[in-house]
Parts: C-alpha cells; structure tokens; sequence
C-alpha cells in the first residue's frame, strides 16, 4: 500500500471511530511502533539516496494529518461526552417546588396569641415576669402567708438557693403594680409550674393567663362583663357561662367560671363529668390586702382579677380530650394546626 491509500484509510478510519477505545486502536494500527505509517518511514531505507528526502517528507505530512485527525476526533468524542452528561444532568429550574416543610406555631403559641388579640383589642397591656420567683411576689404579697393551707393547693417546686419557680402568673402582677399606680389594666401570659405528675388534665408546667384591672369604682359587674365578653370571642360563639362562688386568699368575694361542655353541650358526658359544664378560670374582686400591700389606697381604689389555664382552654377549644397531646410534640398532631 503507498502512502496515499493508507493516509486515506488512517483519516477514514479515525472519523469513524465511536470511542475512545476504537480511536485508540486507529492510533495503534497507524502510528504505533508496528503500525502502517511507522512501516512506510522504517521502509524509507530501501530507497536510493535520491528517492528518499522526497517520500520522507511525504510520509512525515501523511504522519502529521494522521496525528492531527486523531486528536480532532479524540476531541469531538469528549465533547459529545460532556453533552451527553450535561443533558443526563439537566435541572429544570422552571419545574415548581416540592413544597412543604414550612412550619406553623404551635396549639399553645396560636391561643395564647388568640387570647392576647381579645384584650389587647379591649386596652389591656401584656406583661412578663420572671419564671424563677421569690416567696415574697409569688406568696406573700398575694395574701398567702407561710403555712397558710392555701400554700398546700400550689405544690410548689423550690429550688436549692430558697427562690421557687412561680406557680401562677400572679407575681408579675405584683411586680406591675410595685412599679405603677392605677389606673392599671394588664394580662399576664407565661408558663407556670406545679408538682404534679402528669396526666390526661395535669402537667408539671403548663401555661397561665391573669388578668388585672385596677381603677376607681371597678365593680364584680365589670368582672362579670369582661369574663363572659371573652369568652363569647375566645370560643366565637355565645356559649353558656356560669359563676361559682369559691375561695382564693387573694380575691374576695372569689368565684369560678364554668362554661358549657364542649362536647356534649350541656348533655352530659365523661368530658364533663356528667355535669353539662367545664371549670374554665378562677377570678374575683382583689383582696384589699393585696392592694394594701403595693400601698394602693384601699378606699379610693377597687379591682378584679382573673386567672385560667390556656393549655385547658386550647384543648377546650380545639376538642382536644388528653392534654399530653399538647406537650409531646408528636409531628402529625401538630400538622392538625398547620
Ligand atoms: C385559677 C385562679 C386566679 C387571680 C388568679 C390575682 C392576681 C393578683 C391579685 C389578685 Cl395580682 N388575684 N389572680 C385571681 C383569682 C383567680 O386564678 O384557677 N387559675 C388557674
């Protein structure tokens, strides 16, 4: 074969290589230390010295385009490979999201925001207070003096250095009117702490919600009007409300709330005991020893106060019969409030 026919060959041959592998072979049968070209410049020496420059530099230009036709394909092949893999790997950045994942507040977090709403609507401020208290502002103040029996009802936890964890809302109150005289009209939202073991109605922490007003000429009407106004909103419809005369040391006379049972309207049922209602809040006139005690005058000054469990009334709301519910953060529960 002359040159001729075998440059054709080489460069047909490398066009029409498929791969890397093939286009490796081409190279070896053509360029390779036995190959075909290899062959013609090794045969150079059975010219005569005349032939010779002429054919060399023939043979070195059929080299030189079979060198360059490998390496175009070579380059053709890896560029048809990296199409291939960006095609393979394409992202549709028009395809919509998968969605999800966004979070929502929990149970607790939308009623103690829903309750917030109703008396901030009504004028009232929100106010905090520390969950680490003294015996003073959670106690004392409050006309429970030590080895009162009403201490019994709390099952405080104390903690090592005498301080306690508060178990009512209370002492934030306290410590608004140690800084503000009346007119006063605040709520007090915030967890609270009892000993207790937990079950389907108790839990070791839960959350409270007081309310305060104190002003000139407050009277249990005010009382009476406010607590059945928020619950009329709380449970958006005007659901039954009764008053209970009972006791607390901080407020006299002292009265519960009931309302009408969720589940069963009044019927009777297990939810209810059979009773037709559910105790809902504590609430009554402030004890004027407790107004004394911020050195409020007493004979200008009335107030009421009210207090209740938002976890109670969430579970109330939302017909939710095992309070556990609301504090194992079991994921397709929560979803339910999404
Ligand atoms: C209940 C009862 C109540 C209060 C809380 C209160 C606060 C001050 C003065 C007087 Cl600073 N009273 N709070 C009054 C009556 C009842 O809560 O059963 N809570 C879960």
């Amino acid at each position: 074969m002359d040159v001729e026919q075998i440059e054709t060959a080489a460069l047909a041959a490398a066009a029409a290589a498929a791969d890397e592998q093939a286009l490796d072979q081409v190279r070896v049968r053509f360029l390779g230390r036995k190959g075909e070209v290899t062959a013609l410049l090794k045969g150079l020496g059975r010219l005569t010295p005349a032939e010779r420059p002429a054919a060399g530099a023939r043979i070195n230009v059929a080299k030189g385009r079979v060198q360059a036709a490998i390496e175009a394909r070579r380059n053709a092949l890896g560029e048809e490979q990296l199409r291939r893999e960006l095609a393979s790997e394409a992202v549709d950045v028009t395809l919509p999201g998968r969605g999800g994942g966004g979070g929502s507040l929990h149970p607790i977090t939308q009623t103690l925001r829903r309750i917030e709403e109703i008396f901030v609507v009504a004028g009232y401020d929100v106010v905090a207070g520390p969950e680490i208290e003294d015996d003073y502002h959670n106690f004392e103040a409050l006309n429970i003096p030590a080895h009162h029996p009403a201490r019994a009802m709390h099952d405080t936890l104390y903690l090592d250095n005498g301080l306690l964890l508060r178990t009512h809302t209370s002492p934030a109150q306290i410590r608004v009117m140690e800084q503000q005289q009346p007119p006063l009209r605040i709520i007090c939202p915030g967890r609270v702490y009892r000993k207790d073991d937990v079950d389907a109605s108790h839990s070791p922490m839960f959350h409270q919600v007081e309310g305060l007003v104190v002003a000139e000429g407050i009277a249990f009407a005010d009382l009476k009007g406010t607590v059945v106004d928020f619950v009329h909103r709380f449970f958006e419809k005007e659901i039954g409300v009764r008053f209970r005369p009972s006791y607390f040391p901080f407020t006299e006379p002292s009265a519960e709330v009931d309302v009408r049972c969720v589940h069963c309207g009044g019927a009777g049922c297990r939810y209810c005991g059979y009773t037709g209602w559910s105790e809902v809040m504590g609430c009554g006139m402030v004890h004027p020893n407790v107004l004394a005690n911020m050195g409020i005058d007493t004979e200008r000054y009335t107030g009421f106060a009210f207090g209740f469990g938002a976890d109670r009334l969430a579970a109330l709301l939302y017909e939710i019969d095992d309070m556990r519910l609301l504090f194992d953060n079991e994921i397709r529960f929560l979803e339910q409030f999404a």
